[in-house]
C-alpha cells in the first residue's frame, strides 16, 4: 500500500533527475538568502551554477550543528519570518537549542511525508492513532499528528506523560496505532500490567517508534509485550522532524528515506569522504524541497549504511539500516569504542533480563570504569544470591568477549531504573563532570 504511489515508486533515473533539479534550485535559494551559505560556497570557490550533476554535491562543504548554533536563532532561515508559519527547536544537552522554521509548503510536505510513513507502516483511514510523542518545541508530536490526520486517521493528541491516563484512553478509545519512543512503548506495557491490563488484548495493531536508537532485540520485546508490529521511524528536527524515513510493514528491514525530498550520503566520519555503497558510516542529508531552513550536506552524526537491494514493498527509495548509534554517543572506554546499542543487543538476548538498563561510566585512578545496571525479572530477583551472581558473571563474560573490556554488572530490582516518557537516558557518563 502506498500513500503516493507515483512518487514512492519513481524509477531510479527519474528520482535522480528530480533530485538534481531540486538541488540546483535549493542551492540558488540559500546562496541568495543565507549569508552563511554564500560565504562557505565562496570560500570553497563555487557557485550554485557549478553544480551540474549529483556527483558535484561532493564539492560542497558540510553543515554542522555548530553552524546552526552560531547562527542562532534565525540566521540560517532562507525565508523571511512572515513566510514562516511554525518554529520548532531541539533541546540539546548544552547551551542554546537549535531552531528550525517551516513555511506553509514545508508543513504540507512534512504532512505528506508523514502520511507516506503511516501508510508504509500499515496504517490507514479508520485507524485510531494514539500519539504519545511530545507536543511542543519537540517535532515528534505535531509531526506525527499532521501525517495521521492527512491519511484520515483519528488522532488522539496525547503527548507524553500521564501514563495511567494513556492506558485508560487507549483502552476506552480503541487505539489501533501507537506512536511514541520505543522505551515509552515498553513502559506503557509495564504500567498497563500494573493496572491488571494486558495491553496485548487491546486493539493496538501497529507501533511507530523512533527518536532514539533501539535494537532488533528491543523490537522483539515490544512486539511480544504489546502484541503489535513495531516499525522504526527516523527523523531529526534539523532536517524535518519525524518522517525522514520509515520501515515498511512488508519487509520491516531498513528505513526508506524519501529521496524526492532528501539526498542522503554516507561518509567516513573521520575523513569526510563519501563511502562506497553499502559501507557503514555517518549519514549526511541535503534537503531539496525545504524553504524555511534548507540544510546542505548536514552531518547528522547518526551511523548507518545504505541497503542497496530493491525492497519487496516496491518502494524505489533507498533504505537505511536501523541507526546503530551516533558518532557523538560513541563511548571510549579505556580506549575501546563502545556503542550503547551493542550492549543493548547483547543484554536483550539474555533470558531473565528486562529491557531496562543504564550504563554508568566513571573514572577511578585515571582508569575508566563501566558499570552496567540492568533490571532482572521478579522471578530471578527473588531467587538465591548464587543464581544472581551467576547471571552477572555471565553478562560480564559476554561483554568481555564482545568488547574486550571488563565491566561490572549490577542486577537491579524490577522497575528500579527510571522510566522515560520521551527519549530514554541510557548513559550516565560521570567522567564529563570533572
Ligand atoms: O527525534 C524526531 C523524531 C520524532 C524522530 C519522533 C522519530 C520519531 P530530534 O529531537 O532532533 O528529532 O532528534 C534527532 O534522534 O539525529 C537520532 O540521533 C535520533 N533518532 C531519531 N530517530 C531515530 C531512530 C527527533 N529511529 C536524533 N533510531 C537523530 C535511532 C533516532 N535514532
Amino acid at each position: 500500500m502506498f500513500w503516493n504511489e507515483e512518487f514512492e515508486t519513481l524509477p531510479r533515473e527519474a528520482i535522480a533527475s528530480l533530485q538534481l533539479k531540486r538541488l540546483q534550485k535549493t542551492l540558488q535559494r540559500v546562496y541568495a538568502t543565507v549569508p552563511f551559505y554564500r560565504e562557505t560556497f565562496n570560500q570553497a570557490n563555487f557557485t550554485p551554477d557549478d553544480i551540474k550533476s549529483l556527483d558535484d554535491l561532493r564539492r560542497i562543504p558540510f553543515t554542522l550543528k555548530s553552524n546552526m548554533r552560531d547562527n542562532y536563532p534565525y540566521g540560517l532561515f532562507a525565508a523571511p519570518l512572515d513566510e514562516i508559519v511554525r518554529i520548532h527547536a531541539s533541546s540539546g544537552t548544552t547551551g542554546k537549542p537549535t531552531v528550525v522554521g517551516y513555511t506553509q509548503r514545508d508543513i504540507d510536505n512534512w504532512a505528506e511525508m508523514m502520511a507516506r510513513c503511516f501508510v508504509a507502516a500499515g496504517a490507514h483511514s479508520g485507524d485510531v492513532v494514539h500519539n504519545a510523542y511530545g507536543y511542543g518545541l519537540f517535532t515528534g508530536g505535531l509531526g506525527a499528528h499532521y501525517g495521521a490526520e492527512k491519511i484520515g486517521a483519528s488522532v488522539i493528541p496525547m503527548s507524553g506523560g500521564n501514563t495511567r491516563k494513556q492506558i485508560m484512553i487507549m483502552q476506552d478509545f480503541g487505539s489501533t496505532v501507537l506512536t511514541c519512543t520505543p522505551s515509552y512503548a515498553l513502559y506503557l506495557a509495564e504500567a498497563a500490567a500494573e493496572e491488571g491490563i494486558d495491553i496485548r488484548n487491546l486493539k493496538l495493531r501497529i507501533g511507530i517508534h523512533g527518536a532514539e536508537p533501539w535494537s532488533e532485540q528491543m523490537r522483539d520485546e515490544i512486539e511480544s509485550k504489546l502484541g503489535i508490529k513495531a516499525m522504526d521511524i527516523y527523523g531529526l528536527s534539523e532536517i524535518l522532524g519525524p518522517g525522514v524515513g520509515i520501515e515498511c510493514i512488508e519487509a520491516q528491514n531498513g528505513l526508506h528515506i524519501w529521496e524526492d525530498h532528501f539526498i542522503p550520503e554516507i561518509i567516513d566520519p573521520e575523513s569526510g569522504e563519501v563511502l562506497p555503497l553499502g559501507e557503514k558510516g555517518e549519514l549526511v542529508i541535503t534537503t531539496i524541497t525545504k524553504e524555511g531552513i534548507p540544510m546542505i550536506r548536514y552531518r547528522t552524526r547518526d551511523i548507518t549504511r545504505f541497503i542497496p537491494d530493491p525492497c519487496i514493498c516496491g518502494r524505489a527509495h533507498i533504505r537505511l539500516e536501523r541507526m546503530s548509534g551516533r558518532t557523538d554517543d560513541m563511548l571510549i572506554i579505556r580506549g575501546v569504542n563502545v556503542f550503547p546499542s551493542q550492549i543493548e543487543s547483547l543484554l536483550m538476548q539474555i533470558e531473565d533480563v528486562e529491557p531496562h538498563y543504564q550504563l554508568v561510566i566513571d573514572r577511578e585512578d585515571n582508569l575508566d570504569t563501566l558499570e552496567i545496571q540492568v533490571e532482572v525479572n521478579e522471578k530471578i530477583f527473588s531467587d538465591e544470591i548464587k543464581v544472581l551472581q551467576q547471571l552477572s558473571q555471565y553478562i560480564k563474560a559476554q561483554i568481555k568477549e564482545m568488547l574486550g573490556i571488563t565491566c561490572s554488572v549490577r542486577l537491579v530490582e524490577p522497575k528500579s531504573i527510571k522510566r522515560s516518557e520521551g527519549k530514554a537516558q541510557r548513559v550516565i557518563d560521570n567522567r564529563k563532570v570533572s
